[in-house]
C-alpha cells in the first residue's frame, strides 16, 4: 500500500508543465490530507468503504489561482493508521482549467481516491460572460470494491476479458442533484467525467451548451445540445438561464452502454439532476431519448488559434489488441506488448542511468517506453484493432488531434486520411473509435516521464499503456527527488536506481525483469480452449450446458483440464 502514495495525485503532477522553473508563487496552498477508509452510499442501493481524504467524502473540490504554489502533506492511512507512510508535495500552478487528482494505483481511484479540482485563470478570456461557475462531475460507481473485481477481471475465468459494468451512474457523487439557478444569469459549468470506465453523453432538457474548454485548453466559442464525455476528459461550458422562471430542466448523464458486455435487470444507466429555477415547482422526469446525437469534439478549435505543427521529427505507431496470454486471462497490447510494471519506477530509472538513460533499452522489454528527445515534435499513430472505444490520456502534455477516422476504418495511412485541421483542437484525453485510428502531435518541451494510457482503468490495470521517456538527460539536471519520497519507496522494498531490472553496474543487462505473463501456446487461443473444454462438457450435460457455460466461469476442474490439454498437444507427457 505504500506503493500507492508514489503514484498518487500523478495527475496534480502533470500540472508542473512548463511553469516548474518559471513561476514566481503569488500565494502558498497547504492540505494536509490523511488518507483513509470511510463509509459512503452515494446511490442509495449500497453502503460500502470508500477511501476518503480526512474523514471525508466525496473528497473536497480544490480552487486554486494560476501561479498559486500547492504544499500536499499527504499521510497514507489506507492500510493502518499506525502504519502511515508520508510525504509532500511541493509545486506551482501555470496551468489553468479544469481537471481531477485521483490515485494510479491499480483500483483505488474507482473505491472513491478521486475528485475535481479547478485552476482559476484570472487571464481567463471569457472572464466577464459568466455570473457564476459551476463544478460537476459525472461517475460510474461500483458496489464492491475494486481489489476483488480486478481479481475477477484478469483472470482465466474471464478470458474474454469482459469488463465489470457499473452499479449506476452518479452525478457529483451523488444522486437527484439540485442546481440553483437565476433568471437570465450565465453560469460557467466545469464538466469532469472521473468514472473508471463508461463514457457519459450529458445535455440539459430546454438549454444549448456553449463549449469554451476541453482538458484545460480554451476553445472558440461551440454550441452543442450535447456533449459526450470520456472518463478522464473534462468540458467546460456556459449555459445561459432563461428568462422565464416557472418551470425547473432536468440534466441528465446517461452511460455509454456500448462498452457494456451484459446488462443486469436492475441497473439505472442515467443519473438525473435539475436546473431549479423555483424550488416549488415540479423536478420533471427526464424525458427519454431515441438516440444520442454528441458534438463531434474533432470540430473544436483552440482559441489561442495555435497553428498545426506540420514538420513532425519522431513519429511511430501503437497498435492496440486485446487477447490471452498463457494464463489464460484477456490482456491489453501496444506493439505486443503488455504493459507490466518494472522492478525499478521509470522515473528512478531516467535519473541514475547516467547517459544510458537515453537508450531506451534500459527502462526493459516490458514498459513500451519511448525516449523522446528536447522539443522534438512528436507524433503518435495509434491504430485500434480492437473492437471497443478507448479513451487515451497523455500526461504531461496537451497534445494537436490532427487526425480521428470514423469506426471501422483500419489502420491510419500516411498517404489517404481526411484533411489536417490548420488549427487542431488540442486536449490530453481523447477517444479512439472501434477498429480506428486517431494520430496526435505534441512538442517535447516537457521533460519527465509521461504515462500515455488508456483512462479506463480496467484497461490500464491489463496493461494498455506506454511511456514517454522526455529529455531524460535534462531532467539529469533540473530534478531532484525529495528524500521523503525515496523513503516511502524503502519502506515498500521498492528500489530507487538502476535499470528496469535494478541492475545498477551493467545498465543494459535487464537480467531479472518483471516479464508478462507468456503467450498461449502455439496453435491455441483462449477461445480455442474454451470451445474445447465446451465441447467435452457438453457431451456429458448436452446442450443446457451451453447456456450454462454462457454465463458462468470456469470451475478450477476445468481450468485444470484445459491445462492438461494443452500440455498433451505440445508432446508434453508431466
Ligand atoms: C433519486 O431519485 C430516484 C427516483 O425517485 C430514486 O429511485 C433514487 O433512489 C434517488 N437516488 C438517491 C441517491 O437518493
Ligand atoms: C459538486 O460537488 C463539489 C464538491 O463537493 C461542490 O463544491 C460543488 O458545488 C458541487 N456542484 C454542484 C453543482 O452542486
Ligand atoms: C517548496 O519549494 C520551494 C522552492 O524550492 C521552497 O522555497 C519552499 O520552502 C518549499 N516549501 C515547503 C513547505 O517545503
Ligand atoms: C474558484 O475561485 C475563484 C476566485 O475566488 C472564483 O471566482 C471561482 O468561482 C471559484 N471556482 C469554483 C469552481 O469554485
Ligand atoms: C432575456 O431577457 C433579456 C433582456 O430583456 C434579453 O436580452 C434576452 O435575450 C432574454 N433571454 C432569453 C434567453 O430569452
Ligand atoms: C436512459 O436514458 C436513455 C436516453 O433518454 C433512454 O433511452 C433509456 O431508456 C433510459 N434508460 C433507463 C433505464 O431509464
Ligand atoms: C515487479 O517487481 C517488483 C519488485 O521485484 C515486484 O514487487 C512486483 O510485484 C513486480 N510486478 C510485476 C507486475 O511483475
Ligand atoms: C482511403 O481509405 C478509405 C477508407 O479505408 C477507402 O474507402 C478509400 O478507398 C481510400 N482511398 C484511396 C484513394 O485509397
Ligand atoms: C552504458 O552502460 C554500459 C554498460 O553498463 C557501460 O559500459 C557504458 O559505459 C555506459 N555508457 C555510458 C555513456 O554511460
Ligand atoms: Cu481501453
Amino acid at each position: 500500500m505504500a506503493l500507492s502514495l508514489s503514484n498518487f495525485l500523478v495527475t496534480l503532477l502533470t500540472l508542473l508543465s512548463n511553469g516548474l522553473f518559471t513561476a514566481v508563487a503569488a500565494e502558498t496552498v497547504t492540505f494536509d490530507w490523511n488518507v483513509g477508509w470511510v463509509r459512503a452510499n452515494p446511490d442509495g442501493m449500497a453502503e460500502r468503504p470508500v477511501m476518503g481524504i480526512n474523514g471525508q467524502w466525496p473528497l473536497p473540490l480544490l480552487n486554486i489561482t494560476k501561479g498559486d504554489r500547492v504544499i500536499v502533506n499527504l499521510h497514507n492511512q489506507v492500510r493502518h493508521p499506525a502504519a502511515s507512510t508520508s510525504f509532500k508535495l511541493n509545486f506551482t500552478i501555470e496551468q489553468p482549467g479544469t481537471y481531477w487528482y485521483h490515485s494510479h494505483t491499480r483500483g483505488q481511484y474507482p473505491d472513491g481516491l478521486r475528485q475535481q479540482y479547478v485552476v482559476h485563470d484570472p487571464e481567463n478570456p471569457y472572464l466577464g460572460q459568466y455570473d457564476q461557475e459551476i463544478p460537476l462531475t459525472l461517475s460510474d460507481w461500483y458496489h464492491d470494491e475494486m481489489p476483488g473485481l480486478l481479481a475477477g477481471f484478469i483472470s482465466y475465468k474471464n478470458p474474454t476479458g469482459a469488463e465489470p459494468v457499473p452499479n449506476s451512474a452518479l452525478m457529483n457523487d451523488t444522486q437527484n442533484l439540485t442546481v440553483s439557478v437565476q433568471p437570465g444569469k450565465t453560469y460557467f459549468f466545469r464538466l469532469t467525467n472521473i468514472g473508471a470506465f463508461a463514457g457519459q453523453y450529458f445535455w440539459i432538457e430546454g438549454h444549448t451548451m456553449r463549449i469554451i474548454e476541453v482538458d484545460g485548453v480554451y476553445t472558440e466559442p461551440a454550441e452543442t445540445d450535447m456533449i459526450y464525455i470520456t472518463a478522464a476528459q473534462r468540458y467546460g461550458f456556459l449555459v445561459t438561464a432563461k428568462n422565464d422562471s416557472s418551470a425547473n430542466f432536468a440534466m441528465v448523464g446517461s452511460m455509454d452502454t456500448d462498452l457494456f458486455d451484459s446488462f443486469p435487470d436492475t441497473l439505472n444507466y442515467n443519473v438525473t439532476g435539475w436546473l431549479v429555477y423555483d424550488d416549488a415547482a415540479p423536478k420533471p422526469a427526464a424525458a427519454l431519448l431515441e438516440e444520442f446525437a454528441p458534438f463531434d469534439d474533432f470540430l473544436l478549435k483552440p482559441q489561442d488559434g495555435m497553428e498545426i505543427y506540420s514538420d513532425v521529427d519522431y513519429s511511430f505507431d501503437l497498435d492496440l489488441k486485446m487477447d490471452n496470454l498463457g494464463d489464460g486471462a484477456n490482456y491489453a497490447f501496444f506493439n505486443d506488448i503488455t504493459y507490466t510494471t518494472p522492478v525499478v519506477p521509470t522515473l528512478y530509472t531516467a535519473l541514475t542511468t547516467g547517459a544510458n538513460a537515453s537508450d531506451v533499452t534500459v527502462y526493459g522489454g516490458f514498459t513500451s517506453s519511448y525516449v523522446l528527445k528536447k522539443d522534438q515534435i512528436v507524433e503518435i499513430v495509434l491504430n485500434n484493432d480492437d473492437t471497443g472505444k478507448h479513451p487515451f490520456h497523455l500526461h504531461g502534455h496537451n497534445f494537436q488531434v490532427v487526425a480521428r477516422a470514423d469506426e471501422d476504418w483500419g489502420h491510419y495511412d500516411p498517404s489517404n486520411h481526411t484533411a489536417f485541421p490548420s488549427s487542431p483542437m488540442r486536449r490530453d484525453t481523447l477517444m479512439v473509435r472501434p477498429q480506428s485510428n486517431f494520430v496526435v502531435r505534441f512538442k517535447a518541451d516537457n521533460p519527465g516521464i509521461w504515462l500515455f494510457h488508456c483512462h479506463i482503468d480496467w484497461h490500464l490495470a491489463s496493461g494498455l499503456a506506454a511511456v514517454m521517456i522526455e529529455a531524460p538527460l535534462e531532467l539529469q539536471k533540473t530534478l531532484s527527488i525529495p528524500e521523503d519520497h525515496l523513503a516511502v519507496c524503502r519502506a515498500a522494498g521498492v528500489p530507487v536506481a538502476g535499470n528496469a531490472a535494478g541492475n545498477t553496474i551493467d545498465v543494459l543487462n535487464l537480467k531479472g525483469e518483471n516479464k508478462s505473463v507468456a503467450p498461449l501456446p502455439a496453435g491455441f487461443t483462449a477461445r480455442g480452449i474454451v470451445a474445447l473444454v465446451f465441447s467435452c462438457v457438453s457431451a456429458f450435460l448436452g446442450m443446457a450446458a451451453i447456456a450454462w457455460y454462457g454465463a458462468a466461469p470456469l470451475s478450477s476442474a476445468e481450468v485444470a483440464s484445459t491445462k492438461r490439454f494443452i500440455l498433451r498437444q505440445n508432446g508434453d507427457t508431466k
